[in-house]
């Protein structure tokens, strides 16, 4: 059993929690409130003051990538060789560049860059298009033949992306393709559908 401990966002545990949803593994939810990290004992606990936190009786990691990666290398979603685990990690942090960008935009530029950065948006999508396109023309996984920690991580930041700029990925075919795809595999699908997942704000700012 995995416990996921962290805030009523979906934030830096989105991506976990759909793995967690998708591979069908055992796991639990560990909402942390406001009230609670800001009397600071929890926050002393963690490795890096932050959460997200995964537990495993008494194993627990922070860092969301590094979580991901566990989980990866747990239930086989880190590529088939050494070659594709190093497509996948290559991947994973050009999501996190993408990511990070937008975490930026989300919490400190928002009302004076948001136009800006959705007209930049183009630039930064159409790599990820070209490298999707040589995988299976397009019509898989982002690497290899079955799915990897990197394609949830993706798919987050992807939809992440459709709630800031809808129609950012009109010119992209592969990556919208891809985005429906993945959204409509069972797990995936139910967990996008379910109160849980629909009360969670993206970000605690509630910018979007
Ligand atoms: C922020 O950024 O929700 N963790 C954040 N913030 C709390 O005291 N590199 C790692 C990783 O990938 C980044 C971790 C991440 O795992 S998530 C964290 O732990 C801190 O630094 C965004 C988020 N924040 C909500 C939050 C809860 C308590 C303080 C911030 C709610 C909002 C403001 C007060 C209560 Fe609040």
């Amino acid at each position: 059993m995995y416990t996921l401990q962290y805030f009523h966002v979906r934030g830096r545990a989105q991506p976990i929690r759909i793995l967690l949803e998708d591979q069908d593994l055992n796991w639990e939810e560990k909402v942390v409130s406001p009230e609670t990290w800001h009397q600071g004992d929890l926050k002393k606990t963690c490795v890096f003051g932050q959460l997200p936190a995964l537990i495993k009786s008494d194993f627990i990691i922070f860092q969301s990538n590094t979580i991901l990666r566990y989980l990866a290398r747990e239930h086989d979603l880190y590529g088939k060789d050494k070659q594709e685990a190093a497509l996948i990690d290559m991947v994973n942090d050009g999501v996190e560049d993408l990511r990070s960008k937008y975490v930026k935009l989300i919490y400190q530029t928002y009302d004076e860059e948001k136009e800006q950065y959705i007209k930049n948006l183009p630039n930064d999508l159409q790599h990820f298009e070209c490298h999707l396109s040589k995988n299976n023309a397009g019509k898989g996984f982002i690497v290899g033949d079955k799915i990897s920690f990197a394609d949830y991580s993706f798919l987050d930041v992807l939809l992440n992306h459709l709630v800031l700029a809808p129609s950012c990925l009109q010119d992209f075919p592969l990556l919208k393709a891809y985005v429906e795809r993945l959204s409509a595999r069972p797990k995936i699908k139910s967990f996008l559908e379910c109160d849980a997942h629909k009360s969670r704000p993206i970000n605690w700012n509630h910018k979007q």
